[in-house]
């Protein structure tokens, strides 16, 4: 009986692994069928368009081999093959002894599936992990001709282009919207070679020397024991370093103000930071500051703002540009310079122009507009493009040369060692994103991911045997000649110019420069940040050096942390402010911004269809927010699309909120007719907890709120004063749009956000 029990399990077990016999059927569950894949087995007509995969199906029935070019090497043809171009008849199973039976170490496609799937993932940047980057096209205005010989800023020249943005110290799953500085870095497709402009949106830096750059972000980085905490400089490393290293004072002032938190890519400056060196035709040299200047306008989140955006969508930034540029928004930025003479002590009205923690404010030196940059196109493949792009400070053109800022100098060796490991090689260039579109004659060989099938004999200078080739360019022939600047008889030494000992006056001048309100952010944030710190000595460290920036900000830093207020220990710079250092106090465009309209099962729909082609009609995004998803109207002959539904919508996704109330009795209500779709009965946006949220939250954030008809009652019920600034409810439905998109202009309604009287 023991030996009948064992096969019947076995019988049974057999059965149910084998999938139940040739009907497919499930063993005990009689007239069952498996979930069938719908998987097409034949290429549909016309086979969807894959870029940079369009290269002739190589494969020949009759074994002979196909021309395959190099060009056409990318993936092509319409069967699976494996990396070798073997047609594959099965991709789900090992090869196995029987069905039950072990895997064969023989199978050579489970092998090289397994073997690549290991290796996809490269290091991370060890800094800039998190990024999003698009192409685009740089046209040059020709003003910039009188000053440098750079080819790609001559009149009209387009250049094609690939810009990565970036924060500094999150991992590259972090989320977008983090306190931090972003990274602005711009590859330029040049005709003389590849030109690099590899920038921030703050225009200066922690540390003047590279040699700081390690302690740094050591600093800045997850504590080293937890791994804690991620993409944040709110916690102790960071501000034990700040604190001690006063120079570094600047560049965190600018991280507590509004720009350490930026509403979208396309609404941030650029900055080359550095100083550089410009050469006109002749061999003339000038000093150059490089800025990128948004034409959206420079836009900032707000603090709870952007620690909402961190949970309910990391990928805002991202998503925020690929949506842009998809959407025909192509985002554009003017490329300007500062412009100061190139004398031997290379400084422009006192300040040192070869320390990176140092501004030229713009009423010294203009920012001149030399072309202008537009986004365009997205990547198609974020791992091949994006992932892989590599910037280098070093990626000169003949017109533009390095400083010797100490800075600058570390960086030169930097970004070409980090690919190393990151590329895992030293012919990164050739990754397809990297390619310069100027022909290349080099004499590097080999070396691991080599491309290139080189010919000739010589690689190496001078030669006879492959004629002497390649020739070297003289300047006629476009070739980059570094400029002969004269090197002050000194003695080697581990010294800074005595100007860099100055790390007060221009956090004293940026702090002036700022108006009230980007003054209380930039108390709120210190208090935020300080207030994560467990350590009281490093609290009390920053106060002190908070206090040789300015009292009040002191004072007001101190009463959050609830610590005494330290005296400065210097008297206070005097500076001259520069208000071209403010965010605030412009009329940007409109287009682009986005408009919520919260409709419920009750309002009236032809009023929402006209308000919503209104906001269409300014080049603006309407986006419906209804109950449930679905249409509204569903009967009639123009249905409203529902885009996002009480559940999914969240206020921070919305640059305004528009409130479409209900009408008074007797004029048509859509309601009754939508209960199906769940958007009619309920109570609605009056009550609606979930919109109560969305109102409470613009309204904190300064958004301009909208609304028509019985709109008041849900600004009532959460508490906003319906004669607030920037709330706008009346009868007519468009002229509330109209307000609020002359609202929309100024970004926010910043009258509504409490700052305090004394706060200069
Ligand atoms: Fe970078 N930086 N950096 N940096 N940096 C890198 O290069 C470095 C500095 C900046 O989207 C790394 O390829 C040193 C200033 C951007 O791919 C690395 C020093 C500025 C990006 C590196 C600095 C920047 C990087 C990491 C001090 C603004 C992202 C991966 C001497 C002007 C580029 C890589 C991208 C990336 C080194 C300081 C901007 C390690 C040693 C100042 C935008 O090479």
């Amino acid at each position: 009986p023991i030996r009948e029990t064992v096969d019947k399990v076995v019988d049974k077990v057999t059965d149910v692994v084998s999938g139940g016999g040739p009907s497919g059927e499930i063993p005990g569950r009689p007239g069952s069928r498996p979930p069938t894949v719908d998987e097409p087995t034949e290429p549909r007509e016309p086979l969807p368009p894959k870029p940079d995969q369009s290269g002739p199906d190589p494969f020949s029935p009759t074994g002979q081999s196909v021309d395959v070019s190099a060009a056409e090497r990318a993936q092509g043809g319409e069967r699976l093959t494996t990396a070798q171009g073997l047609r594959l008849v099965d991709t789900d199973h090992s090869l196995k002894a029987g069905p039950r039976g072990p895997v064969l170490l023989q199978d050579h496609h489970l092998r090289e599936k397994i073997m690549h799937f290991d290796h996809e993932r490269i290091p991370e940047r060890v800094v800039h992990a998190r990024g999003a980057a698009a192409h685009g096209v740089f046209r040059a205005y020709g003003t910039a001709t009188t000053v440098t010989r750079a080819a790609f800023l001559a009149k009209d020249v387009e250049t094609p282009v690939f810009v990565r943005f970036s924060t500094v110290l999150g991992s590259r799953g972090s989320a977008d919207t983090v306190r931090d500085t972003r990274g602005f870095a711009t590859k330029f497709y040049t005709g003389e070679g590849v030109f690099d402009l590899v920038g921030n949106n703050i225009p200066v830096f922690f540390i003047q020397d590279a040699i700081k750059f390690p302690d740094v972000i050591h600093a800045g980085k997850p504590h080293p024991d937890r791994e804690i905490p991620q993409a944040q400089s709110a916690h102790d490393t960071f501000w034990d370093f700040v604190s001690l290293h006063t120079e570094a004072t600047h560049h965190t002032l600018w991280n507590m103000s509004d720009r350490g938190i930026p509403r979208s890519f396309r609404t941030m400056e650029g900055f080359g930071v550095h100083t550089f060196r410009l050469v006109d035709a002749e061999g003339a040299t000038t000093l150059a500051k490089f800025h990128w200047k948004p034409k959206a306008g420079v836009h900032s989140l707000v603090w709870e703002e952007a620690q909402i955006i961190s949970g309910v969508d990391p990928d805002f930034h991202r998503r925020d540009l690929a949506d842009a540029i998809e959407a025909g928004a192509h985002p554009q930025w003017e490329l300007g310079i500062q412009l100061f003479p190139d004398t031997p002590e290379q400084t422009f009205e006192g300040i040192d122009l070869l320390d990176p923690t140092k501004i030229v404010p713009e009423e010294l030196s203009p920012v001149q507009p030399v072309g202008v940059l537009t986004l365009n196109a997205n990547p198609v493949n974020f791992f091949a493009e994006t992932e892989q792009v590599a910037f280098h400070v070093g990626h000169l053109v003949p017109g533009i040369d390095v400083t010797d800022d100490p800075l600058l100098a570390g960086r030169l060796f930097s970004y070409l060692d980090t690919q190393i490991t990151r590329l895992g090689g030293p012919n990164f260039g050739q990754i397809p994103i990297n390619r310069t579109h100027a022909p290349v004659n080099d004499m590097l060989r080999d070396g691991f991911h080599q491309d290139a099938v080189h010919s000739g004999v010589a690689p190496y200078k001078p030669n006879s045997l492959d004629g002497g080739c390649p020739f070297f360019a003289g300047q006629q022939e476009g070739g980059y000649r570094e400029t002969p600047v004269q090197v002050p008889a000194a003695r080697k030494v581990r010294e800074a110019p005595a100007s860099y000992a100055d790390h007060f006056s221009q956090p004293r001048l940026f702090w002036l420069s700022l108006t009230p309100v980007e003054r209380e952010h930039v108390i709120a944030a210190y208090t935020f940040e300080l207030g994560k710190v467990y350590e009281q000595a490093i609290k009390e460290r920053n106060l002190r050096v908070l206090a040789e920036i300015d009292p009040y900000l002191c004072e007001q830093v101190a009463q959050g942390l609830g610590l005494p207020v330290p005296k400065p220990v210097n008297s206070l710079p005097s500076v001259e402010p520069s208000p071209a250092l403010s965010q605030l106090g412009h009329t940007w465009p409109t287009t682009g911004r986005i408009i919520g309209v919260v409709v419920d099962g009750g309002g009236d729909l032809d009023t929402v269809r006209a308000v919503r082609q209104a906001v269409l009609d300014g080049g603006m995004v309407p986006l419906i927010i209804a109950p449930a998803g679905g249409v509204l109207g569903a009967d009639g002959d123009d249905p409203v699309t529902v885009q996002r539904t009480f559940a999914t919508a969240r206020s921070v996704e919305f640059d305004a909120l528009l409130l479409a109330g209900t009408p008074a009795p007797g004029k048509d209500a859509y309601g009754a007719r939508d209960a199906k779709a769940g958007n009619g009965t309920a109570a609605g946006a009056r009550t609606d907890p979930r919109v109560l949220l969305m109102l409470g939250e613009a309204f904190r954030h300064a958004k301009p709120i909208g609304g028509w008809a019985d709109a008041a009652q849900a600004l009532t019920a959460v508490g906003i004063d319906t004669d607030a600034p920037g709330v706008i409810v009346q009868d007519d439905a468009e002229a509330v749009l109209g307000e609020v998109v002359r609202l929309l202009g100024q970004h926010r309604v910043w009258e509504r956000f409490p700052t305090t009287a004394a706060v200069v």
